[in-house]
């Protein structure tokens, strides 16, 4: 083990120094108690300010004021009486720890290959288990299995085996279904594995259960997908901010409803984990209950070995204005910490590193006596009268129940503040020297027999030992006494959770001729389509139903789009509505925060603008009320930047438009590599609910929002927009008769060619696609290509190659199966017979157009501007990528060459 005193001026003995006068130190405290006794705690608040102040001026270096001592923030005196039934709640916990387990360990010994995780859940086991008996609230729909109104949880994602074995308690998930862990195909089922089982489950439908929360696998179950480590921490921060919107704005009460995510410790070192701290604590989040699962350790080892992750966090997020609970030690420590006259303990509690404090999770009592309590004669003295057994059982705080209560009714009642709740826990706790504490303990998927007696044992469950051997999943009956209290405990609290519900009004949308403005064109008026969507908005926001229910977002980016008449228009959300007088005051379109606000304005905060988009975006599950978001952002920092949060929004199941705009790589011209933005529709291609269109006329946006409303809110499909709009004013035309469909489709014939043959012989023929603004450049082409080239050029007005590509893989398919009753794809109902080479552009990577190589007949050209992009003119730029007029013309006379 580690001498500490070698560490003479590490940081961990800067945050907790040695005590060089422990006499002096002794008055001191006396004389303060004396003065907290005779005067109060706010006397006391006030002396400690004067003194901090004085100690400044003395140029004295203050501590880190930042940490508290490394025991309970709710002292004893200070805890509430434990509700429920302690002995119950140990055997009901125990079964669920078995079924989580055995879930593992079956689906690896049938197929190793599957994964899954142990440890994870055994160290958060009770932390869930107190928030299902007393906490989690459902709403109104709970006992439907919905939860609109309830309290929203975003669970730990690998500690997902607890909750379906609680479900499986609660009859709401079958056997079958629990054996199909991690198969959800239905394929290869085996011997008593019957896929179809599981439809007799109440809130799962499929064959099998997702490894870690998944809405769009399990659609009644999981409201939140938090695999991806970090994305759960924001997302519970921006939902909480949402639902203090919603009732800010009157659209919804949600007094009394509270947001819990429980987090590992090692997944606070995700910057998403940590990036909406201050916004929590800015908009005084009071709705939002963190639960840090600190066992200390993450995958490969020990989060802060040579530290201590639990006093880091509480500097952190006190820091950033959080209440913060620590949960550090069970009811058996109370006695020990009483007795601790001298401060002898709490000394060696902080110059412990979490390194050692996982080794003595690993160990046993003896172990623990001899190198932590031994380590001072009087620290030796204060567990004499303790067998190594007794030492054995002293329980972190987050294995108390008694403790665990205590901090989650503190967080619950408190308010201004969001609160985070460090609970210290084992990992692997329960399971012995095959993991507890162990470095290996999160990989553990397989336990031995002799394993799994050990932990028989240790939990005192009623098995056998061929219940051991075959790993039984174990259901008391229905009128056991333990059934009966947990089903009690959740219909006090309301109904079941997780569950999630789809059910919300269906909302009438705006017919297409509202649009009529756009739809006519801008006659000879330049505009861009930004500004042709920033119109759309603002007539949107004035419509008598859908109105209210728009979510413009931006991040800091408004003026750059054109938007920043909307922050008169509808204002801003802030919690405080708007304290100073701004600058532009006496302007008509001032700067304008209201508590009303309409506006998310997220600063330089793209994770947290699409955490929050997602939150509106999937209102109507998790609120039953129906949003429409828009989240404008430079198209370069949304799939690339926060792709991530998108495939989440995806899994969620999210309706809403995602706006990227200044898009385009030649179209933003100026900004340069970082920027421009030329592969973001060649990733949404990869989302299957993501629906993306590259428009180039206000007309086709038109077209494309309001199908996208009739989609999402009327015919209440779970599909998400994706789009792209431009910052290059030009021309806009009228609708041309007969477009929409292929607008919605992924293309249409704009122009056909006008130049015709002379002779008899006819001119050779060439379809342009392009998409875009880029389109325009395809137009000029056409009449180059006339007009110097002899050859007939057919332009087509291409506003989505990924909606064209899904139809022709979805007729594919469709051909596959019915061999009878083909079926053509739109590509080839609009090319075929027409003759000629095709040549396509876009300000996309060539990889875009290329989606659709295989519906189109003939030779095909793609033209794109691969690579990075740079600064210059948008004539200069499209000149260097070859997407220009002239680089088009060159492009089809070499086709039609060759394909001649
Ligand atoms: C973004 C991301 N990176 C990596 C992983 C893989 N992963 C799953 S669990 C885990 C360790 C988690 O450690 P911790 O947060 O401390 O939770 P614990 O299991 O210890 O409770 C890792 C690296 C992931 N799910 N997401």
């Amino acid at each position: 083990m580690t001498d500490l005193s070698d560490l003479g001026s590490s940081a961990f003995w800067r945050v907790n120094p040695k005590d060089s006068d422990p006499l002096e130190t002794r008055e001191w405290l006396e004389a303060f108690d004396a003065m907290v006794e005779a005067e109060g705690r706010e006397r006391a608040t006030y002396l400690l300010r004067r003194l901090l102040d004085h100690a400044r001026k003395r140029r004295v270096q203050l501590p880190p004021v930042l940490n508290t001592p490394y025991r309970n923030s709710v002292g004893l005196a200070d805890q509430p009486q434990f509700p429920g039934n302690l002995e119950v709640e140990q055997c009901l916990s125990s079964i669920v720890r078995w079924n989580a387990l055995a879930m593992v360990v079956r689906a690896n010994r049938a197929h190793p290959e599957l994964g899954g995780h142990i440890a994870s859940y055994a160290s958060a086991a009770d932390l869930f288990e107190v928030g299902f008996n007393h906490f989690f609230r459902a709403g109104p729909g709970g006992k439907n299995g919905g939860t609109a109104g309830g309290d929203l949880v975003y669970f730990q994602p690998h500690s997902a085996t607890g909750v379906y074995s609680r479900a499986f308690l609660e009859g709401r998930l079958s056997e079958a279904q629990l054996a199909r862990y991690r198969r959800e195909t239905g394929a290869g089922a085996g011997a008593g594995e019957d896929p179809a089982a599981g439809a007799a489950s109440s809130v799962h439908k499929g064959p099998g259960l997702s490894s870690y929360p998944h809405p769009w696998l399990m659609p009644d179950f999981w409201q939140f997908p938090t695999g991806s480590m970090g994305l759960g921490p924001i997302q519970a921060i921006c939902q909480a901010r949402f639902m203090k919107y919603l009732a800010g704005r009157g659209i919804l009460d949600t007094a009394g409803r509270k947001v819990w995510a429980f987090v590992g410790d090692g997944e606070m070192d995700e910057p998403e984990s940590l990036a909406g701290l201050s916004l929590a604590a800015r908009e005084g989040l009071d709705n939002l209950i963190v639960v840090v699962n600190c066992n200390l350790q993450r995958l490969d080892g020990p989060v802060r070995g040579n530290g201590s992750v639990i006093q880091e966090l509480e500097g952190l997020y006190a820091g950033a204005g959080w209440n913060v609970v620590k949960l550090l030690w069970g009811s058996d420590w109370d006695a020990l910490f009483a007795r601790d006259d001298d401060g002898i303990l709490l000394q060696r509690l902080h110059e412990t590193v979490d390194g050692e404090f996982q080794t003595y999770a690993a160990t046993d009592g003896r172990f623990n006596r001899e190198h932590f309590f031994n380590k001072y004669p009087e620290l030796q003295a204060l567990v004499a009268h303790m067998s190594d057994e007794d030492i054995d059982r002293l329980r972190r705080g987050g294995h108390d129940p008694v403790k665990i209560y205590a901090a989650y009714q503190t967080a619950v009642q408190h308010r201004g503040q969001p609160t985070v709740i460090l609970a210290q826990t084992k990992k692997g706790y329960g399971m012995g020297h095959w993991g507890q504490g162990k470095m290996t303990t999160h990989q553990q998927k397989k336990l031995d027999v002799e394993a799994l007696r050990a932990f028989r044992e240790r939990f005192s469950l009623p098995l056998t030992d061929e219940d051991l051997e075959q790993v039984r999943f174990f259901k008391p009956p229905a009128d056991a006494p333990e059934m009966k209290y947990l089903h009690a405990r959740r219909e006090a609290l309301g109904g079941y959770l997780p569950a999630r519900s789809s059910a919300a009004p269906k909302l009438e949308v705006p017919a297409l001729e509202q649009f009529a403005k756009l739809l006519e064109g801008s006659n000879a008026r330049e505009q861009s389509t930004t500004m042709a969507f920033v119109q759309i908005l603002a007539q949107l926001l004035k419509d008598p139903v859908l109105g209210r229910r728009i979510v413009p977002i931006v991040a800091d980016e408004a003026r750059t789009f054109g938007m920043q008449t909307l922050f008169r228009q509808v204002g801003i959300y802030a919690a405080l509505g708007q304290l100073y007088e701004p600058e532009d005051h006496d302007e008509l379109l001032y700067y304008k925060e209201a508590k009303d606000g309409q506006i998310l304005e997220e600063g330089i905060n793209e994770a947290g603008a699409l955490s929050s988009w997602i939150a509106a975006a999937t209102s109507y599950s998790a609120h039953g009320t129906p949003m429409l978001p828009f989240y404008a952002f430079y198209s370069m920092f949304g799939f690339q930047r926060i792709g991530d949060l998108i495939w989440a929004a995806a899994d969620s199941r999210s309706r809403g438009f995602l706006i990227g705009a200044t898009a385009g790589r030649t179209t933003l011209a100026g900004e340069g590599l970082q920027h421009q933005d030329g592969t973001s529709h060649l990733i949404a291609s990869t989302i299957q609910n993501c629906v993306a269109y590259d428009p180039c006329y206000g007309y086709e946006l038109a077209v494309i929002l309001q199908d996208g409303m009739r989609r999402m809110l009327a015919e209440q499909e779970d599909v998400f927009y994706y789009v792209t709009v431009m910052n290059e004013n030009y021309a806009q035309p009228p609708l041309p008769a007969g477009a929409e469909e292929g607008i919605r489709r992924g293309m249409y014939l704009l122009r056909r060619s006008r130049h015709a043959a002379t002779g008899a012989k006819p001119l050779p023929r060439v379809h342009l696609l392009g998409a875009g603004t880029i389109l325009r450049e395809a137009l000029a082409a056409a009449e180059i290509l006339g007009d110097e080239y002899d050859i007939a050029a057919d332009v087509w007005s291409v506003t989505s190659f990924t909606e064209l590509r899904r139809d022709g893989l979805e007729c594919e398919r469709w051909n596959r199966e019915h061999p009878t009753d083909p079926r053509r794809s739109w590509v080839e109902q609009c090319l075929d017979g027409s003759g000629g080479a095709v040549v396509a552009a876009s300000d996309y990577v060539c990889a875009v157009p290329d989606l659709i190589r295989a519906w189109i007949p003939g030779r095909y050209l793609t033209l794109g501007t691969d690579g990075f992009g740079r600064s210059d003119t948008r004539a200069a730029l499209r000149s260097f990528f070859g997407v220009d007029a002239q680089g088009i013309a060159h492009a089809a006379v070499r086709a039609v060459s060759r394909a001649a």
